[in-house]
């Protein structure tokens, strides 16, 4: 709690029994609810998870989209901080960026981990990936984000209503910056980044060349779904 403001912390999770006890062992005291998302695991992230503290909501359709707003939507805090569950987030920046957001009235800040990010912790290709995909949002957008990618987020959990998302995957991390930076009062911060702990499970080349085909697709059919002939990545 901080100022009179509930805050919920929510984690995706797909077979990161490694990653989410330590995840979760790290978030402060002033959060008041975590929970996780577990997106049909074949590992015991459930059960790890509960044991750690948090409160377990389930999803069966495949995609960090729809595991992430699965658990955005379950959460009963006024603000909502978003992470993953391998450990790769600062749970050591959440109270900072929570009285960031509260003392300047802001609606919505997104983590920006390039300057913080070390060599163990981000390659070289996803940097460049990241810059690269900066540049073509501000290009279609006018918008100039500094890490479109992040998916440490933390904002006022009744304006996330006010966006229209129309993705369920990989792309839900641009479209909520786009969508937020347009309607909310937005901001970037500078967030730490950890090596993650556990095994990547994502074709990370897929996922860079659909999050550029998402781009276009957003500017130019801002309201329709994602087609599944275009996704390229699970
Ligand atoms: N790969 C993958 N992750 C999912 C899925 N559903 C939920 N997640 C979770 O979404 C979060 C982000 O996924 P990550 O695989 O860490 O993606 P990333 O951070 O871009 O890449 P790496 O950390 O390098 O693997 C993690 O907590 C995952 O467990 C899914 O269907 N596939
Ligand atoms: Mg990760």
């Amino acid at each position: 709690m901080y100022k009179g403001n509930k805050i919920s912390v929510v984690i995706p999770c797909y077979n990161e029994e490694k990653g989410i006890e330590k995840t979760i062992r790290k978030i402060p005291e002033v959060v008041d609810e975590i929970v996780v998302c577990d997106n049909n695991s074949s590992d015991n992230t459930k059960v790890v998870a509960m044991k750690a503290g948090a409160r377990v909501v389930g999803e069966k359709k495949r995609g960090y989209g729809f595991a992430l707003r699965k658990a955005i939507e379950s959460a009963r805090g006024d603000i909502t901080v978003t992470m993953d569950g391998d450990a790769t987030y600062p749970a050591e920046d959440i109270e900072s960026l929570v009285k960031y957001l509260v003392d300047n009235k802001l609606d919505f800040i997104s983590g920006n981990r390039l300057p913080l990010c070390t060599r163990e912790s981000m390659h070289l290709t996803n940097i460049l990936g990241i810059k690269f995909l900066n540049w073509i949002a501000y290009l279609l957008f006018g918008k100039m984000f500094n890490d479109i990618l992040s998916g440490m987020w933390v904002f006022r959990s009744d304006k996330y209503r006010e966006l229209k998302l129309v993705s369920y995957d990989w792309n839900l991390s641009e479209e909520i910056k786009i969508e937020a930076a347009n309607k909310l009062d937005f901001a970037e911060k500078h967030i730490n980044h950890h090596k993650r702990v556990g095994d990547t499970k994502l074709l990370k080349w897929r996922v860079g060349m659909e999050n550029l085909i998402f781009l276009f697709w957003k500017r130019f059919n801002p309201n329709a779904v994602f087609p599944l002939w275009l996704k390229l990545a699970q």
